[in-house]
């Protein structure tokens, strides 16, 4: 949508009477003079009310004029020294700058921006000398979500507050080897000091709201007390094209959340050109937000047009901008004083008067809003006092401020990463730097003298709000698990009975939310399938949060499963919103850094719907340190049979593999699913490791055998021998692995290789192929660093001594297995499920797919004959034997034909 510019203040066409006209708005301007602002808006509201039911529909633009929403007489007065605070900027804008420069003069590679930091350096400021609390003993803390490409930004005042050394600054994009800093913010990477990873564009915004939201739960369930916490986000105009920025607006507004502030850095440019070059991005922004219930305010215009604004009655002003484009906007920004007089000023004859008496230079330091204390401070402040609405400031900015020729408002500031020595001189010149000519052309990092007015300023304005900001807490208390037995004896002694294994989990969340010390702390998570899932239960059990509580009466009051929203509720229904359920998983996920208590959260979701949906988001979760259950449900490709092509998920596994504090399971049976989730819920909240678990369970019901004895261990490690299948003058052994589901089916061509080939086999249930290379990986590298000593054996390699061939099977694309192939002495075949998938029985999709026990057993006999043991023709006897069709086009790769 580019958004067409309306004429705010046309002059009045065919204004029959203008004399009236005059009339009614000086009534107007008498209402807001003796009766102030809230009564004229009432009066106002009042005609429009007696307008529409008079018939009369007004065309009103979705947005205000292009001016400042706080006008100078309600702005108020500035609590700080605004010229101590101009000098730390000036000196923090130095250091950052340096810090880029330095980089790239180590290595061309490294890279860094100058130009979005250079633009948003006044609203850091404005947040880190007034709004942003930390947090301390007292106070929780304010929560900031940082645009990441102006990171060094923050390095560089955390530089003169003494967080970071000269040494850090100097390896800013050097990280390996340590004590360097991170290019964007990952806590993975600086874990004491970033909270929130904000590098991939809209994951930031999503986040913040997901999580103003979260501190709102904690305090309706009682688990924080009531505060005034904040969460800030500095994002940029560009980033507002990413879905996820905007896709959560309207949560946010719903559910008033006024404890919430974006401050938009619109400096009209993104990385390739101008955001909106032909439209207005800051207009087009107000109508998004406030569309979407959001109290906006924009920041338009610097002190230094107040007068301008006074002189302009007839409001020329407004009608210039707003008839002028993005584009035009940076061409203006780009030039000088001169330029702007005749090109912008001279395009109408009453501006031009207006500054006639001002010189190019002074018309050259006419400032944008969003390089303005005294109107930045007005914006946060007034976000701040809001109540019953999230607030967005939309600030208008320059791209690269104070990078004059070299960057200012140019195209290709985002990029530029090396200034000229004159350019930088110039840089010191327009901002006062006290640096020599050789600390410039040496790019030295500067700190006022430590006992000087700006370093006790700085100290002063930081300790008021609680200490320093960005800091990030690694651990909070830890929390008892209950006994295994406790919650999943069921599981544990099943004893064939039927189940599946999301039935299974759901039983043993519904008892884990009723122990009284872990209870609490367990979020239940929902993308709107909860009943999918027979989970519908909780609905009931727990509740789900709603911050209004329940103002109707469900349509099912008198069931038992009746649908119960409660201000107090545990369960999170997030609606068909993937992304804003991980967002919601992670800030539950981080609450023992965020908020110092650590929770629980289970999200059960399709699992086609998350690695392969919101993979970048579970990624960004992964950075922060996430500790949780993800629980990807209707897991595999034959499994959730008959939902075909864009449901049945086959990747997932090998996605999961990839994220390193990720431990993924796909356990086949309730007692594999029961030790795993003990396991992980011990090793996350009782020795707090920031790792977080994957674990697939299916809707699929079959008879789950009781767990043998002693095999805990194993099932954490990744595989153990279930069956033995021996004869007397039996061919092999072979070894034949499976996971999930298509265990069964490995179970049952174990029977008839026995049966109808005489072939002896061991089976395994393997719960995770993942952990399995993982370890074997681990023990590789270490044999090679170590060869002189005793070479270690993996855990894989260890279960599959010897070279007899090894046959493995899941429910998942065959680099799922494969990642243990190489580990392994014995050849290896896998078999899985690559391809779409499409909707038909679990039987018809297995055999299609070359996964069912029939497919297992020709992929065991070919292994034998491969191995010199079996026979050739015993393959054509199999393939005559079960049926298998030879001409049939290889699933993986071909369409299947249609008529
Ligand atoms: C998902 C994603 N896509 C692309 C990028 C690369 N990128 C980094 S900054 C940037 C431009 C940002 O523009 P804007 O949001 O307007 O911020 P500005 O730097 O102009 O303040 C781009 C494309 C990214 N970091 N994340």
């Amino acid at each position: 949508m580019s958004l067409q510019i309306p004429d705010i203040f046309p002059k009045p066409p065919g204004d029959d009477d203008p004399g009236e006209t005059q009339e009614w708005l000086d009534a107007l301007e008498g209402l807001v003079r003796h009766g102030g602002p809230a009564r004229a808006l009432f009066v106002l509201r009042q005609l429009q009310q007696q307008a529409q039911m008079l018939g009369l529909v007004t065309p009103e633009a979705p947005h205000s004029a292009y001016q400042n929403t706080i006008l100078l007489d309600q702005q108020g007065p500035y609590p700080g020294d605004l010229a101590i605070e101009q000098r730390i900027t000036s000196i923090i804008r130095w250091n950052a700058l340096a810090m880029v420069m330095r980089a790239n003069q180590a290595s061309g590679e490294l890279g860094g921006h100058i130009a979005s930091y250079a633009s948003a350096a006044e609203i850091f400021e404005v947040g880190f000398n007034h709004f942003f609390h930390a947090a301390n003993g007292q106070r929780g803390g304010d929560l900031v979500y940082f645009q990441p490409h102006s990171a060094p930004g923050v390095y560089a005042r955390a530089f003169l507050e003494g967080d970071l050394t000269e040494d850090q600054l100097a390896r800013y994009r050097q990280e390996v080897g340590g004590n360097g800093l991170s290019s964007y913010p990952h806590p993975w990477l600086m874990p004491g000091f970033w909270q929130f990873p904000t590098g991939s564009m809209g994951l930031g915004p999503i986040s913040a709201i997901y999580q103003a939201r979260f501190l709102r739960y904690l305090e309706h369930r009682g688990l924080a007390p009531a505060s005034d916490r904040h969460v800030w986000g500095v994002f940029g105009d560009g980033e507002m094209d990413e879905p996820e920025s905007i896709g959560a607006l309207t949560l946010a507004a719903r559910e008033r959340l006024d404890n919430l502030t974006f401050i938009i850095n619109c400096n009209l440019q993104r990385l390739d050109g101008p955001v909106r070059g032909n439209g207005q991005i800051i207009q087009e922004l107000e109508s998004l937000f406030a569309g979407a219930g959001w109290n906006v305010v924009k920041v338009l215009w610097g002190s230094d047009w107040d007068a301008l604004f006074a002189r302009d009655t007839h409001h020329a002003l407004l009608r210039r901008f707003a008839a002028t484009v993005d584009g035009e906007y940076q061409t203006l920004g780009a030039n000088d004083g001169n330029y702007n007089r005749d090109h912008f000023f001279g395009l109408d004859p009453e501006l031009r008067a207006l500054v006639a008496h001002m010189t190019p230079a002074e018309i050259d330091g006419l400032t944008r809003g969003g390089h303005d204390f005294r109107k930045l401070y007005a914006a946060f402040r007034l976000a701040r006092e809001h109540s019953g609405q999230p607030t967005v400031i939309l600030a208008k900015t320059k791209k690269g401020y104070g990078m004059g020729s070299a960057g200012e408002s140019r195209m290709t500031a985002h990029q530029q990463k090396k200034l000229d020595v004159e350019a930088i001189k110039h840089f010191r010149d327009r901002f006062a730097l006290p640096l020599s000519d050789d600390d410039v052309e040496q790019l030295r990092f500067y700190k006022p003298p430590e006992n000087g007015r700006e370093m006790a300023y700085l100290r002063e304005r930081r300790a008021a709000l609680g200490g320093y900001l960005p800091r990030r807490r690694r651990a909070a208390s830890a929390i008892p698990i209950p006994a295994l037995e406790s919650y999943a004896g069921f599981a544990l002694a099943a004893a064939g009975k039927e189940m599946s294994t999301t039935m299974a989990m759901a039983r043993m969340l519904g008892s884990l939310l009723k122990d009284k010390v872990l209870g609490p702390c367990i979020v239940p998570i929902v993308a709107d399938e909860a009943r999918t899932f027979g989970m519908a239960n909780l609905f009931r059990q727990v509740g789900i949060y709603s911050p209004q509580g329940q103002l109707y009466e469900p349509e099912d009051a008198s069931s038992m499963l009746s649908y119960r929203e409660a201000r107090d509720g545990q369960l999170l229904e997030e609606g068909i919103t993937e992304a804003g359920a991980m967002c919601s998983w992670t800030a539950a996920a981080t609450s023992y850094s965020a908020h110092g208590r650590a929770m629980l959260p289970f999200y059960i979701y399709y699992s086609m719907f998350g690695f392969q949906r919101v993979g970048d988001l579970i990624w960004a979760a992964a950075d922060q340190r996430a500790r949780g259950f993800l629980l990807g449900a209707t897991a595999g490709r034959t499994t959730l049979s008959g939902e075909g092509l864009q449901h049945q998920d086959g990747s997932s596994h090998v996605v999961a593999a990839t994220v390193p504090n990720c431990r993924a399971y796909d356990p086949a049976f309730a007692y594999e699913l029961a030790v795993i989730v003990d396991h992980g819920m011990r090793q996350m909240l009782e020795r707090q490791e920031d790792v977080f678990y994957y674990v697939t369970v299916m809707n699929e019901n079959y008879a789950h055998p009781s767990m043998p004895a002693g095999i805990e261990a194993q099932i954490v490690r990744g595989m153990y021998r279930m069956e033995t299948h021996r004869r007397d003058g039996a061919v092999g052994p072979v070894r034949l692995l499976g996971s999930g589901t298509i265990l069964r089916e490995v179970a049952a061509a174990a029977t008839l290789l026995l049966d109808d080939w005489k072939v002896a086999s061991d089976v395994f249930s393997v719960t995770s192929f993942s952990e399995l290379a993982r370890d074997a990986r681990a023990t590789a590298r270490w044999n090679r660093l170590h060869p002189e000593a005793a070479s270690r054996t993996s855990f894989v390699a260890e279960m599959l001594a010897g070279d007899a061939p090894v046959v493995a099977a899941t429910d998942y694309v065959r680099a799922y297995p494969e990642l243990i192939a190489a580990h392994v002495r014995a050849p290896c075949i896998a078999l899985g499920t690559d391809g779409f998938g499409r909707s038909d029985t679990r039987k018809a999709l297995r055999r299609f797919f070359e996964v069912d026990r029939h497919h297992i057993v020709l992929a065991a006999l070919a292994a034998l004959v491969d191995a010199g043991r079996l026979e050739r023709a015993c393959l054509a006897d199999a393939i005559r034997r079960y049926e298998i069709e030879p001409s049939m086009a290889e699933p993986w790769v071909q369409p299947t034909p249609r008529g």
